[in-house]
């Protein structure tokens, strides 16, 4: 089964936001943003805008008829800017004009009177000033202080991890227009429909009821639609409100970079206590997330980041302390992985300090304290179902690692100005929202009177092939073709409350809700046929579109069921809600099962670094994961893929830059490098590991969105490893992204100082 979409984008069929032909009245909406990153906004001269040619209004914080505010997690966040501006590329005002050249040009003729500010952009600062966004959290297990004292090797560090920006090839952008009661329907591209209404209806001041946001398919999301698509259907929305018109809002792809948050940058200490064979007996980490200006999503994303302090590890002792850090910089939020990333790169790094400190591979190190069965994460949900030793031990025996490893020794001593490095990456990440009650959806599953069926639920695909999978589910359930099945766009009046699509959960949970449905509708048909045939219920099934037991004619279609059932006005339409069970978390002691369950893997990465440039290739990446029982090795093998080479640019070659002024430099694809098509490694291995899957996974098949990301971190690794064949011995700071122009000065200390992007 491959996935249904691709042939319908490649002939340019597949209708995103910007495909919806544009009604009659329509204005185009362009933002006037913040030029400074603080600051006290005591004027803003709309005048000479609102004489610009085809502007028909300008609105500013004024103008919002109920609350300027769009927080999702901590209210702290206004729509338009009020009073002081936080960050450079903050919403202020919004033009409304009749073309969108128009109201561009109207955005330079709008004068702001600001009064800077001192600016924050790094971390360690804003802790250091009490500019946290919520009370730090600490997650602890064992007694980490009393642990250092009985281990044989103790060594500490600080390990530094980079933005990201999200790319996705669809921008930023809504679609709005007024309802005839006064209401708004918006057409948004954005992961969470409902966050989009909730906040619509907040800042209209009116009902969710009057709100209607409507999905069909988002060109990438990776955490950047999560939250951030919010501000740009409320936007359009407030527009088409005020003026009773159709709005259109889409970002251009700098304004998009400029104004959107990325990965969370973070800073972090750490200290690992070894005993003498290798057994990790403590560690401690402190983490200074940058946040930006606002909370958007950073302390749930700070959460995720503890739940992954040991990444596929058991560690007796643990503090792990997280403080989310005000700066000023675009409120940074979800991207694949969601803090995950972070914390496994710093354990990651705290591993591999003591393996070059002690003159061992790290794979000793890793290899030896991988989680087995029942042993507990630091929120003492135990490893259950865990497949990290099989995941390392099929990829080191099948991919040969000790072979690999003997040829790039015998390269790194046959030449002087090439050298090659490899790393063992293994994988451990939670599924699940780590907020308990965010783990629910619904299914609305409609059986037409000819058989076809059309499902809705709170699912956005959004490339990752989630529709392929529910209309599997659908199909395998039903007992018919894939080809009657049709999923329709993600809709808040038809499957209300949803959850954004995030967290990897989406297949799961919507794929669960679809399951019940369609279980429910096949009992009704099945107990209509037992009565119309008068058989016994119990030996029915419907198989490749055929009613099958013994008295039932052999004629009896799919079709000829649901016709009949109908004029037996037997129900053809169901609403199922499904709730992840046995997930649930206590903060106030911070331990629980917040997870439905962890998905596992290894990753074994060779790469070649050029001593006399700096510049690398990544050679392969070969990985064993866990997978469970797929039931769309397709979709499942790309999104692995992706992941992995989508890890490797966040490791490797993208650089989120920004001065002191908090101004973006990577403000373009010419200055942001992201990895394409030469840079994916030319070996790219996923081994399917033979692993039952876990009931809580739509059909065994495990979630696959985040977990192969932090595959790249071996990557960043591998690349070390090179490096110090050529500078044995050498202290190497850990800083990501290892950028060709950190490798060169890793390579040549004494010659390169690597800084910041130049100011342009
Ligand atoms: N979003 C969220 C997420 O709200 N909670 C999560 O735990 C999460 N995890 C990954 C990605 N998005
Ligand atoms: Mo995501 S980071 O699961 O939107």
């Amino acid at each position: 089964m491959n996935h249904l979409d691709p042939q319908r984008h490649v002939r340019g069929e597949s209708q995103y936001l910007d495909d919806v032909p544009e009604q009659q009245g329509t204005l185009f909406a362009a933002v006037y943003e913040s030029p400074l990153a603080h600051g006290v906004l005591n004027g803003l001269d709309l005048s000479a805008a609102q004489r610009s040619p085809g502007v028909v209004r300008i609105l500013t914080a004024q103008d919002i008829p109920g609350r300027n505010q769009i927080g999702g997690i901590v209210p702290d966040e206004p729509l338009l800017a009020e009073g002081h501006v936080h960050f450079r590329g903050q919403p202020v005002a919004l033009v409304l004009a009749r073309t969108e050249q128009q109201a561009h040009a109207a955005l330079k003729l709008i004068q702001a009177d600001i009064e800077p500010l001192p600016v924050i952009t790094d971390p360690r600062q804003a802790a250091a000033q009490g500019e946290l966004i919520v009370p730090p959290r600490t997650f602890r297990i064992g007694d980490s202080a009393g642990a250092f004292a009985g281990c044989a090797h103790v060594f500490e560090g600080v390990a530094e991890s980079g933005g990201q920006e999200h790319l996705y090839i669809e921008t930023q952008g809504a679609y709005a227009f007024p309802t005839e009661l006064g209401g708004v329907k918006i057409i948004s591209s954005t992961q969470g429909p409902t966050a989009v209404q909730r906040h619509c209806a907040v800042v209209l001041g009116i009902g969710m009821h009057q709100i209607e946001v409507d999905v069909t398919r988002l060109g990438g999301g990776f955490g950047g639609k999560e939250d951030q698509a919010t501000p740009w259907g409320c936007l359009a929305a407030l527009g088409a409100f005020l003026t009773k018109r159709p709005v259109k809002l889409v970002l251009d792809r700098m304004a998009d970079m400029r104004m959107t948050g990325k990965r969370h940058p973070y800073s972090s200490d750490f200290k690992i206590g070894l005993d003498q064979d290798l057994k990790i007996l403590a560690y401690e980490v402190t983490y200074y997330q940058n946040a930006g200006a606002a909370a958007d999503l950073s302390p749930a994303v700070l959460e995720r980041t503890l739940f992954h302090t040991t990444n596929a590890y058991c560690i007796p002792n643990v503090t792990a302390a997280a403080n989310s850090c005000r700066t000023n910089l675009p409120p940074n939020t979800a991207f694949r992985g969601f803090g995950g990333p972070q914390g496994m790169f710093v354990i990651e790094s705290a591993i591999t300090k003591a393996a070059e400190a002690l003159g061992v591979l790290p794979s000793e190190i890793q290899r030896r304290n991988l989680l087995r069965e029942g042993d507990l994460f630091p929120y003492r949900q135990p490893a259950e179902g865990c497949h990290a030793e099989q995941a390392w031990d099929t990829a080191a025996e099948l991919f040969d690692l000790d072979g690999q490893r003997a040829a790039v020794a015998k390269f790194n001593q046959d030449n002087q100005l090439f050298k090659k490095g490899v790393a063992m990456m293994p994988i451990c990440f939670g599924i699940s929202f780590t907020k308990t009650f965010m783990n629910q959806t619904r299914a609305l599953v409609h059986i037409y009177t000819d058989g076809s069926v059309g499902i809705s639920t709170g699912a956005v695909e959004m490339g990752q092939g989630v529709n392929t999978k529910i209309a599997q589910v659908a199909a395998r359930t039903l007992g018919i073709s894939i080809n009657r099945i049709k999923i329709e766009s993600t809709n808040t009046t038809r499957v209300a409350n949803t959850s954004p699509s995030a967290a990897s959960a989406t297949a799961d949970l919507n794929g669960k809700a679809t399951e019940l449905a369609c279980l429910a509708l096949r009992e009704r048909l099945l107990r209509h046929a037992s009565t119309e045939f008068a058989v016994d219920y119990e030996g029915i099934i419907i198989e490749n579109e055929q009613v099958l037991a013994a008295g039932i004619p052999a004629e009896t279609t799919w079709e000829k069921l649901v016709s009949s059932a109908f004029v037996r006005r037997v129900a053809l339409t169901e609403n199922a809600h499904y709730a992840t069970p046995g997930v649930h978390f206590d903060a106030s002691t911070e331990s629980g099962h917040p997870f439905a369950y962890h998905v596992y893997g290894t990753a074994l990465t060779t790469a070649t670094v050029d001593c006399l440039r700096g510049t690398y290739t990544i050679d392969s990446v070969q990985i064993a994961h866990d997978f469970g029982q797929s039931f769309n090795p397709a979709i499942d093998r790309g999104q692995i893929e992706g992941g992995a080479v989508q890890g490797i640019g966040w490791m490797t070659l993208e650089e989120v830059s920004y001065n002191n002024e908090g101004r973006l430099l990577s403000n373009s694809l010419n200055s942001y490098k992201i990895p394409d098509l030469y840079s994916v490694p030319a070996v790219l291995d996923v081994h399917f590991l033979d692993t039952p899957g876990h009931p809580n996974a739509i059909l065994r098949a495990k979630a696959v969105g985040e977990p192969p990301l932090m595959y790249g971190i071996g990557a960043y690794f591998a690349l070390r490893d090179a490096v110090r064949a050529f500078r044995p011995g050498t202290a190497l700071p850990l800083v990501a992204p290892l950028t060709p122009e950190r490798v060169l000065g890793a390579l040549y200390p004494e010659f390169v100082t690597v800084g910041q992007l130049a100011a342009s």
